[in-house]
């Protein structure tokens, strides 16, 4: 098989509910399963979110830490990434309780936006601030893109030191507000990253599968999951984010692409040794 591909879950979000689709999990004990089903089906980093009993966004420490010990406890070996995204309207200070113990990776959004009918607010003292916040945890950042701006604003950061490697791009295209789920655009942002940056793209709604075909030719890596897009095809509800890592592991067998195992994905995104995993999770 040819080059491997990082397939990343987001299993939950901040924004889907289940009003929008039954099978959004809300609970540490049904997202840990959700990760560990998409960990399952082939992928080998979960991106997560947390929610209240019932459903509205949290950023609590203990629920991320319940689905972190959940997602271990179940023997699973997935890369756990923790959002410090959160949902639009959180401080700063309420989005960095994500980051416990055992979270290996951290999202660093760079860049304030429209984000539907509400605007996600990353002033840039706060953009250093979250890295900085990263670093000193060990943890590796992925940076949220979701306009060309925003690339402008990753090579500010690694110039001006608030940013180094190893670090990940993740190309977030499709939300409303930010730059549209377009090959034009993919292949533009793409362009403008700085040499040897490892990239991924997340594409909303209906884009999240083309986008990913895209991805998948152009070289970079792929993210899917109910965050982003609740169906597997047009009216059809996904049962799962692993039905959609399902099929993004479809599409990398058809680019020829091998998806990476979990401890791949460490080795390419640089978190080998940054974090070790509890003893009861054996190696693969
Ligand atoms: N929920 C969005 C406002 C992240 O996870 O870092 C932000 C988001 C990005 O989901
Ligand atoms: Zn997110």
């Amino acid at each position: 098989m040819g080059e491997k591909v990082i397939i990343a879950a987001a299993v939950v979000g901040a924004e889907v509910t289940r009003a929008q689709s039954p099978h959004v999990p809300y609970t540490p004990e049904e997202i840990a399963r959700a990760a560990v089903d998409a960990g399952r089906a082939g992928a080998a980093v979960v991106h997560l979110h947390a929610r209240w009993p019932d459903g509205r966004p949290s950023q609590e420490a203990a629920h991320f830490r319940e689905i972190i010990d959940r997602i271990r406890d179940a023997g699973s070996r997935v890369v756990v990434q923790c959002s410090t995204g959160g949902a639009v309207g959180m401080s700063v200070e309420e989005r960095l309780g994500s980051l416990v113990d055992g979270a290996e990776m951290g999202t660093l959004n760079l860049g304030t936006m429209n984000f539907g009918d509400d605007v996600f607010l990353n002033a840039r003292p706060d953009v250093v601030r979250v890295a900085a916040k990263l670093r000193e945890r060990g943890l590796v950042p992925e940076c949220e893109v979701y306009d060309a701006g925003m690339l402008d604003t990753l090579r500010w950061l690694l110039e001006r030191g608030h940013l180094a490697a190893p670090y990940h791009v993740q190309l977030v295209l499709g939300v409303p507000g930010g730059m549209a789920a377009s090959e034009r655009n993919l292949r533009f942002l793409v362009e403008g990253l700085p040499e040897r940056t490892h990239w991924s793209v997340a594409g909303i709604g209906r884009a999240q599968l083309p986008m990913a075909e895209l991805a998948l030719a152009l070289g970079g890596h792929v993210r899917v999951g109910l965050e982003d897009n609740l169906f597997v095809a047009k009216g059809i509800l996904a049962r799962g984010s692993d039905e959609l890592v399902a099929l993004a592991v479809g599409l990398a067998a058809r680019a020829r692409r091998d998806p990476a195992t979990p401890d791949e994905a460490r080795a390419l995104l640089g978190i080998c040794g940054a974090k070790a995993l509890p003893s009861s999770v054996s190696p693969a």
